[in-house]
């Protein structure tokens, strides 16, 4: 997509002035975006998310009808993700494991291309889980968050998790699991508390499925209902063309403080003029002063500028008439400065570019 290769640019003259955290992380986009491309529309990607002990591993076991992950007593129990995909498209997802913490994948020749994740918990005490989870979710097609009856209230995981994924909420679809803790009457009353829960967390009619993915006794309960929900979803091309839209807008938000222009030509038109004044009056220590200042303040907003360069020695002598001095700092300072800028400049337009490709593409 044109999108991409425009991202790509922009990372490219990026990297001669934004901070490397930046840069990698537009670069990381750019690439997850294009790993997509290379199987967008083959399978329906889908992560099975949410806090430990929910029972993610087994709802991924029941969906894909075979004890593939690691159901624990101990919690948590998953910590790197397990995928399971369709054979056929095997080999076309490799490259994209990694980003999404696999590191085992079993295959499957069922009739639909439902690729499934389990990904480890986002609430216990590794951190690391909740990193990954938090890395693999622009990647996927679809969400599915498990909760259980006793956890789904929970302030953290509404907070710190659902509450920031209520913008891709057309990817998310709920899963409250263990309904065979509840009595039957209770079912709705909890269905209709988390959607409660939800909706003040600016959801907007999600989805709630109610599942028993391994119950004490007796088979699975609703996982059907769950397969047949996901199947609905799996060609719907529109899926990663919103993602690639969110993920540049994404980008956008993450650069733009880098290449907002500082506004160099007015302000250093008249500190030019003020600081010759000065030097030229005599009044060498104030001149000096007030070119310092300016170049740190510019420096604050644009931390390309090199503040610490020694004003005198770049400036050399300064005699003749204020003009003469005042051309004399714009043919040395301003000079310094306007080098410093213009990678920023450089990446703002591109940066602009991609933004009105944006907007385009929007409609
Ligand atoms: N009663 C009941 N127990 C369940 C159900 N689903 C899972 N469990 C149990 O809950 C425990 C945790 O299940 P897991 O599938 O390992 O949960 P998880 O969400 O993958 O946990 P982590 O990998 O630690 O994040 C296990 O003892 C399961 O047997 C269910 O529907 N009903
Ligand atoms: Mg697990």
């Amino acid at each position: 997509l044109a999108l991409i290769d425009q991202l790509d640019r922009v990372v490219a003259a990026g990297a001669r002035h934004l901070p490397a955290t930046v840069t990698a992380t537009l670069a990381t986009i750019a690439r997850q975006l294009r790993n997509r491309r290379a199987f967008s529309g083959l399978v329906h990607l889908v992560g099975i998310a949410g806090g430990t002990g929910t029972g993610k591993s087994s709802l991924f076991n029941a969906l894909a009808g075979a004890e593939y992950s690691t159901v624990g007593a101990f919690r948590p129990t998953t910590a790197a993700a397990v995928a399971w995909v369709p054979e056929e498209e095997a080999g076309k997802l490799e490259a994209f494991w990694p980003d999404l913490g696999i590191d085992e994948v079993v295959t499957h020749n069922e009739d639909h291309r439902l690729a499934l994740v389990d990904l480890p918990d986002i609430d216990s005490i590794v951190t690391a889980h909740r990193v990954s989870v938090r890395a693999s979710i622009p990647l996927l097609d679809t969400v599915l968050w498990v909760v259980d009856p006793e956890k789904y209230r929970d302030r953290v995981l509404h907070q710190q998790f659902l509450r920031p994924l209520a913008a891709i909420q057309h990817r998310l679809r709920f899963v409250l699991n263990q309904i065979d803790r509840l009595a039957i009457a209770e079912l709705e009353i909890v269905a209709a508390d988390l959607t409660t829960v939800l909706s003040e967390g600016g959801y907007r009619g999600p989805v709630i499925w109610m599942t028993s993915a391994d119950p004490p006794s007796g088979p699975p309960i609703g996982i059907e209902a769950v397969r047949e929900g996901l199947a609905e979803r799996a060609f719907d091309r529109s899926t990663p063309d919103d993602r690639t839209r969110e993920e540049i807008e994404r980008a956008l938000g993450i650069v733009a403080p880098y290449v907002a222009p500082i506004g160099l030509a007015g302000s250093w038109s008249d500190v030019k003029v003020e600081a010759a004044g000065l030097l030229g009056g005599g009044r060498t220590g104030e001149g000096w002063r007030v070119l310092r200042e300016t170049i740190q303040s510019l420096a604050a907003t644009a931390p390309e500028i090199d503040a610490s360069v020694d004003l005198p020695g770049l400036v050399g002598p300064v005699t003749g008439s204020v003009d003469a001095i005042a051309r004399r700092l714009d043919a040395t300072i301003g000079r310094h400065l306007r080098d410093a800028v213009r990678p920023r400049a450089v990446t703002g337009a591109l940066v602009t570019e991609l933004g009105l490709a944006l907007a385009r593409v929007r409609g």
